[in-house]
């Protein structure tokens, strides 16, 4: 795969300032695989790409949804969330990505799912610490990012839909139990840490 031709097709699609975002998004993603074991080279392809269809027109999107038989019910809620299934499609058909966990972690990177790989979750933490995010909350991710993946991306899962509830924001249903699942797991594992 010639990362330059994914890098500078991204770049065409996105406004400079998203652009920027998304190479801190790679050099974060590859730090995270280093420290977490996932595939630095798959972490940067899927970085690369994540934010591709962040600007396409709401037509576009649907068309894409509709025409790759992606859930309907994405449309009955906010677009934000469209790009990130889009896009892996787009990886896919445009530029012949193959590799499931690569497409996956970018059709998860917005919302998350249950089941995530370690993959996708560094790409859905280093989208949301990259050194350019200022949201409140997001030094407490970085910091927990330092030492376990599962507990900084149930944080960084727990502060967004915590933030768009408080905006009246409908939060779609895989986010939630994307978070619930991960809450489940961490509590269990800390009872049997418990008990031993
Ligand atoms: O594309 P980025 O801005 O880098 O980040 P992103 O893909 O994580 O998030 C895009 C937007 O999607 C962000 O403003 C929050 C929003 N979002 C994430 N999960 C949900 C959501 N919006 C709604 N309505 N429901 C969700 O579950
Ligand atoms: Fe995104
Ligand atoms: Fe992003």
């Amino acid at each position: 795969m010639d990362l330059d031709v994914l890098l500078q097709a991204t770049k065409k699609q996105l406004k400079p300032e998203r652009f920027e975002h998304t190479l801190r998004v790679v050099d974060t993603a590859v730090e995270l695989a280093k420290r977490f074991g996932a595939d630095p080279p798959k972490a940067k392809i899927a970085s690369i790409l994540h934010d591709y269809c962040k600007f396409w027109s709401r037509e576009q999107l649907t068309q894409w949804i509709k025409r790759c038989q992606l859930p309907l019910d994405l449309l009955e809620y906010h677009k934000e969330i469209w790009h990130a299934p889009v896009g892996a499609e787009v990886a896919r058909e445009e530029f012949g990505i193959v590799d499931e966990d690569i497409l996956q972690s970018i059709r998860s990177h917005t919302v998350g799912r249950p089941g995530m790989s370690t993959l996708e979750k560094v790409v859905y933490l280093a989208d949301y610490i990259e050194p350019g995010r200022r949201f409140p909350g997001v030094d407490e991710v970085r910091r927990l990012a330092e030492i376990d993946l599962d507990v900084a991306v149930l944080q960084a899962m727990d502060n967004t839909i915590l933030f768009l509830q408080s905006q009246q924001q409908p939060i779609y249903p895989l986010a939630i139990a994307a978070r619930d699942e991960l809450k489940r797991m961490l509590s269990g594992k800390r009872l049997r840490e418990e008990s031993v």
